[in-house]
C-alpha cells in the first residue's frame, strides 16, 4: 500500500498496475481532475485580493446568481476534463445540458461536477468544494447520467478548506490527498479513510425543523438526549469531509417546502454517497440505499441521509 506522502500522481499509475485491463484512461482522467483543482485552488486563495468575489450578474440552470470564482471554476474544469480527452460527455452543475468535447468523441467515461458547491459561503472565507462523479459511457447518449450511484467507476471532492485536500474513490476504499502548495503537488495523507460507526454529531440545518417530518423531529431530539453535538457548516463537502473523517451523520432531508430536498442527486449526493459507502458508512435518500437510485433528469434533487453505520442503522429504523 502506498505510503503517507506519496504523490497523487504515482499513487494513480500504482493503481492502474493492479489492473492487467485498465488502459490508462482513467489514470488520465484522474490527472487532469487534479491538475484542474490544483488551479482552482489558487484562485479561490486569491479571491479575496483578486477582485473575483462578488457575483457576474448572471443566473444558472439552478436559477442561482453565479458568482464570479463558480464561473473561473467551471471554465477550468470544461477546460482540463474536455481536454483529457478522456471524457465522451460532461455535465457541470452550471450547465442545463452535457457537453460533448470533441476531443472525447472515442472515450469511454462520462462525467457529472459541481465546479464550486458552496458557493454562497465564498465571500464569508468558510469552506467551499469541487465535487465529481465518473461512470462509463453506454449508449452515449444523455442517458449515461441516469445509471445508478452504484455504477459510478470513481467519485470524489476537493475541499478548499485551511489546506486543500483531494478526497476520492475508484472501488477499492477512500484515499485523502493533500495538496502542498509549495511544490504544488497533491500528497497522500490520508490513507483507507474509515468513518467511525458510533460518533454522537448530526448536521442538518435545524431551522427548517417546523417543516420536517415529525419522526425526524423525534428522532434529532433523541440524539440531543443521547449526548450529540450539533455541527453545521452550511458547504456540503465540509459537512461531508468532517464526516468522513470523525464520523456522525449528515442530512439534508425532504421538507414541507421542498419535496426532493436541495441537494442533486448526479454530482452531490451520488458520489457523496460513493465515498461514504467506501469508507465504511450508510448512505440512503428516499428510504432507499443512495447508490441504488438512479436519475430521470440530469439536474434533479434528492434527499440524502449519510454517515456512521451504527448512528445510521438507528436514525433509518426511526424513520420507517
Ligand atoms: P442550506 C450550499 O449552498 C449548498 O448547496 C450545499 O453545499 C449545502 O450543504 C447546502 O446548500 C446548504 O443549504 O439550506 O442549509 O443553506
Amino acid at each position: 500500500m502506498a505510503g503517507i506522502g506519496t504523490d497523487l500522481n504515482r499513487f494513480i499509475l500504482e493503481e492502474e498496475r493492479k489492473y492487467a485491463s485498465a488502459t490508462g484512461s482513467l489514470s488520465i482522467a484522474l490527472t487532469a481532475l487534479g491538475n484542474a483543482t490544483k488551479q482552482i485552488a489558487a484562485r479561490v486563495r486569491m479571491a479575496g485580493l483578486a477582485d473575483v468575489l462578488g457575483k457576474t450578474g448572471s443566473v444558472n440552470v439552478q436559477g442561482e446568481e453565479v458568482q464570479k470564482l463558480d464561473d473561473i471554476a467551471d471554465r477550468l474544469m470544461l477546460r482540463h476534463l474536455g481536454g483529457s480527452g478522456q471524457f465522451h460527455a460532461l455535465l457541470s452543475e452550471e450547465d442545463e445540458e452535457p457537453i460533448f468535447p470533441a476531443e472525447g468523441k472515442d472515450a469511454k467515461y462520462i462525467i457529472a461536477f459541481d465546479p464550486l458547491d458552496g458557493s454562497s459561503n465564498i465571500d464569508v472565507n468558510v469552506s467551499i468544494g469541487t465535487i465529481f462523479s465518473i461512470h462509463r459511457k453506454r449508449s452515449g447518449t444523455t442517458a449515461d447520467f441516469f445509471q445508478p450511484g452504484r455504477k459510478q467507476v470513481a467519485a470524489g471532492y476537493v475541499v478548499y478548506g485551511s489546506s486543500v485536500m483531494l478526497v476520492y474513490s475508484t472501488g477499492n476504499g477512500v484515499n485523502g490527498f493533500t495538496l502542498d502548495p509549495s511544490v504544488g503537488m497533491f500528497l497522500l495523507s490520508h490513507p483507507q479513510i474509515q468513518i467511525p460507526p458510533e460518533t454522537k454529531i448530526y448536521s442538518l440545518n435545524e431551522a427548517y425543523a417546523p417543516r420536517w417530518d415529525p419522526r425526524l423531529r423525534q428522532a434529532v431530539q433523541q440524539m440531543r438526549e443521547d449526548g450529540f453535538s450539533a455541527r453545521y457548516i452550511g458547504s456540503m463537502v465540509a459537512d461531508v469531509h468532517r464526516t468522513l473523517i470523525k464520523g456522525g451523520v449528515f442530512c439534508y432531508p425532504a421538507d414541507s417546502n421542498s419535496s426532493e430536498g436541495k441537494l442533486r442527486l448526479l454530482y452531490e449526493v451520488a458520489p457523496m454517497a460513493f465515498l461514504v459507502e467506501e469508507a465504511g458508512g450508510r448512505a440512503t435518500a428516499n428510504g432507499r440505499e443512495a447508490l441504488d437510485v438512479g436519475a430521470t433528469e440530469l439536474h434533479q434533487r434528492s434527499p440524502v441521509y449519510l454517515g456512521s453505520r451504527g448512528v445510521m442503522d438507528r436514525l433509518m429504523a426511526a424513520l420507517e
